[in-house]
């Protein structure tokens, strides 16, 4: 655990995607830039999944991917933070369900239940969503009292199947070391 927490951290999901520029790089220095966060400590990194894009259709496949974070922040500094790193890697908002170089959901924070303009908790579409849930089955404990990991396994055989989603790179992050530097 990191020694800036102040108090007792909880645990967040978050959902990055990219389909635009070098989606892997971007994506990793995203997960970087999360982690070197003094209030954010990355737990669990899923792999990426290159994934057809849902929405908008006619635009570049996706890379996926989804983290576990441990922060003291609150949600909407969190958010805060991943809006940051957006904007710090390139992300320009022009078509709503566009393509982008980088985006950041964030999907469920521990006992959260939450509606404001600017956040809803959990992650209102997050069940409907493949390119989310599979991912997110990666570092979803299995063994949790949370719910989460329930959650996700009845979305997953409602949605009926994984159309769309392929494994684009197992992934093992270690703070520093992402895969392509190894
Ligand atoms: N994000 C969207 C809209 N459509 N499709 C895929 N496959 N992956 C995404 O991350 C995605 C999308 C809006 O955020
Ligand atoms: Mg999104
Ligand atoms: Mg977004």
């Amino acid at each position: 655990m990191k020694s800036h927490f102040t108090s007792e951290p909880s645990e967040a999901y978050i959902a990055l995607g990219a389909n635009l520029g070098d989606r892997e790089g971007t994506l990793m220095e995203a997960v970087e830039r999360l982690h070197s966060h003094h209030q954010i400590n990355v737990l669990r990194c899923s792999h990426l999944y290159e994934t057809e894009p849902v929405g908008y259709v006619d635009q570049p496949y996706f890379l996926n991917m989804a983290v576990a974070v441990e922060t003291d922040l609150d949600p909407h500094a969190l958010l805060k933070v991943m809006q940051d790193i957006e904007r710090e890697l390139g992300r320009v908002r022009h078509i709503h369900w566009g393509p982008r170089t980088v985006d950041l959901d964030l999907l469920w924070m521990e006992g959260l239940v939450e509606a404001t303009p600017d956040l809803i908790l959990p992650h209102p579409r997050m069940e409907e969503r493949a390119f989310v849930l599979v991912p997110l089955n990666d570092i979803a404990p299995s063994k949790e009292t949370t719910g989460l990991h329930t959650v996700i396994k009845a979305a997953l055989e409602r949605l009926d199947g994984k159309e769309g989603i392929q494994l684009w790179r197992s992934h093992n992050w270690q703070p520093g070391s992402g895969p392509s530097e190894s």
